[in-house]
């Protein structure tokens, strides 16, 4: 399959030379009324965030951009979105750096050799029926720059030696690879997406550590279910399916 290059039709874009999160200015178009689709970009976040209430560093030479959709699906549907937008944001940094081993890790960052280049957030809010009023899907991928000191090692596209594109060019290849991987998952579904992500997937068959809300276990890493749980085999041989956590292998 080609590269996909073109910017998605029919997308919007907003850019900020500086934002304090552009997942928070999705939310704030989203209580303005604004539906999307649109990806929102900045060339620096202030208070760029990452899960659990994390910072994610955003410095200018990242690329830091959400996309504001209102897919017209449950949110638990929508929640497989982090899967698209985990294996989008692999394509678009294997289009960059095609000699790198680019993959996926559990739940929905981008390893680079091994280390984290990417980061992906989702956040929505739901009306009183239950259905989605927006989701942003933001991604921060490191093109020139990693912070030197994190639990998870971290790296840049500058840092495996490749001369970071300019944000702007990344940033259509990530929107382009996202609604390429978007259209499956609204035409067929999550199955398809599940294969792509394994098919990318780091430590897949090996034995990680899982740290859970209260406790830590640890077990092969036996693939994803249909929901995008991971499936762990603890000692004993016991099955076990894991829906949040941080994996480490
Ligand atoms: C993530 O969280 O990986 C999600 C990051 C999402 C960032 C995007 S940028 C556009 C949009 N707007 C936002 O405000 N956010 C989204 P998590 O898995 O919780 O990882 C956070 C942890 O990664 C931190 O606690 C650090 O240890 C580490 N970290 C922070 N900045 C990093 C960076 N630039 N590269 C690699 N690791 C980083």
């Amino acid at each position: 399959m080609s590269t996909p290059l073109a910017w998605p039709s029919g997308t919007a874009l907003k850019h900020f030379s500086e934002i304090d999160s552009t997942n928070e200015e999705a939310r704030r178009l989203a209580v303005a009324g604004e539906r999307g689709p649109v990806w929102i970009a900045a060339d620096r976040q202030t208070a760029g965030r990452g899960r659990r209430g994390r910072v994610w560093e955003s410095p200018a030479g990242n690329l830091s951009a959400s996309l504001l959709i209102a897919p017209n699906k449950p949110a638990n549907e929508c929640a497989q979105l982090s899967f698209v937008a985990a294996i989008a944001a692999a394509d678009a940094a294997s289009s960059f750096a095609p000699a790198a081993e680019i993959k996926v890790k559990w739940p929905n960052d981008v390893l680079a050799d091994g280390k984290k280049l990417a980061g992906i957030l989702l956040e929505s809010a739901s009306g009183a029926d239950g259905a989605l009023t927006y989701l942003a899907v933001g991604i921060g991928m490191n093109l020139a720059h990693f912070p030197p000191d994190t639990e998870f090692p971290a790296t840049s596209l500058t840092a495996l030696g490749i001369p970071a594109p300019l944000q702007r060019e990344a940033l259509i290849q990530l929107a382009a690879h996202f609604a390429k991987w978007y259209d499956v998952w609204m035409t067929n579904g999550f199955s398809p997406i599940h294969d792509a992500w394994l098919a990318r997937a780091a430590g897949l068959g090996t034995r990680i550590r899982a740290r859970l809300t209260n406790e830590e276990t640890s077990g092969v890493f036996e693939g994803i279910d249909q929901t995008g749980a991971l499936i762990l085999r603890e000692a004993q041989g016991r099955t076990r399916t894991i829906s949040s956590g941080e994996v480490f292998f």
